[in-house]
C-alpha cells in the first residue's frame, strides 16, 4: 500500500498500473469504419487506440467520431462505412504517456480523458491508463489514510 504522505506515491509509476497492451481492443491502420464499428460496439468500448502493424499508436477511434462522418443530410450513409478507413475518421492529437512517467502524471491526464495511450520510446504501444484505474488507486490510498 502507496502512503499518500511519503515519497512513494511520487515514484509510482504509470506502468505499474497501465492495462497491458494484449488486453487492450483495438484497430489498425487500414481497416475500413465497418470492421472499427463491430470490434466497438462487441467490446462495449466508445473508443479504442488505433495501431499499425508494428504495433505503433497513431490515434483514437470512437463510435461518435465514425457516427459523425457517415450523417448525410438527408439520411445515414451506411455505404461509407466500407469506403472510408479508420486514419481517414480518426483523432490524432491526443495525449500519450510512458511506462515510467510518474502516476501524477497519469492522474492529471485522466481528469480530462477516459483513458490515455502508454507507450515506449519507439512509440510502440505498452497499454492504457484507465480512468477507473485511477479513481481505483486514489480511493484505496484515501481510505487507508482515513484510518
Ligand atoms: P468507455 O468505453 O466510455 O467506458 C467507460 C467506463 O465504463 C469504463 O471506464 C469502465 O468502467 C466501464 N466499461 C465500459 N465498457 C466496459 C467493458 N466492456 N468491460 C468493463 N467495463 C466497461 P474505464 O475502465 O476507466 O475505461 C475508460 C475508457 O478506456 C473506456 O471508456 C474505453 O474507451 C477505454 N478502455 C478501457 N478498457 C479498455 C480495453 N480493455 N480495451 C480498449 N479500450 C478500453
Amino acid at each position: 500500500m502507496i502512503n499518500l504522505q511519503s515519497d512513494e506515491l511520487l515514484e509510482t509509476t504509470v506502468g505499474q498500473f497501465m492495462i497491458d497492451a494484449d488486453k487492450v481492443a483495438h484497430v489498425q491502420v487500414g481497416n475500413n469504419l465497418e470492421h472499427a464499428l463491430l470490434v466497438l460496439t462487441k467490446t462495449g468500448y466508445t473508443a479504442i487506440p488505433v495501431l499499425d502493424a508494428s504495433f505503433r499508436l497513431h490515434g483514437l477511434i470512437g463510435t461518435n467520431m465514425i457516427m459523425d462522418k457517415i450523417f448525410g443530410l438527408e439520411r445515414i450513409e451506411f455505404e461509407k462505412l466500407d469506403q472510408l478507413h479508420v486514419e481517414e475518421v480518426m483523432l490524432t492529437d491526443i495525449p500519450r504517456l510512458k511506462t515510467n512517467d510518474p502516476i501524477l502524471k497519469g492522474f492529471g491526464l485522466v481528469i480530462n480523458h477516459a483513458f490515455v495511450c502508454v507507450e515506449n520510446e519507439d512509440q510502440v504501444f505498452e497499454g492504457i491508463f484507465t480512468r477507473r484505474v485511477a479513481l481505483k488507486q486514489l480511493n484505496k490510498h484515501l481510505r487507508t489514510l482515513n484510518k
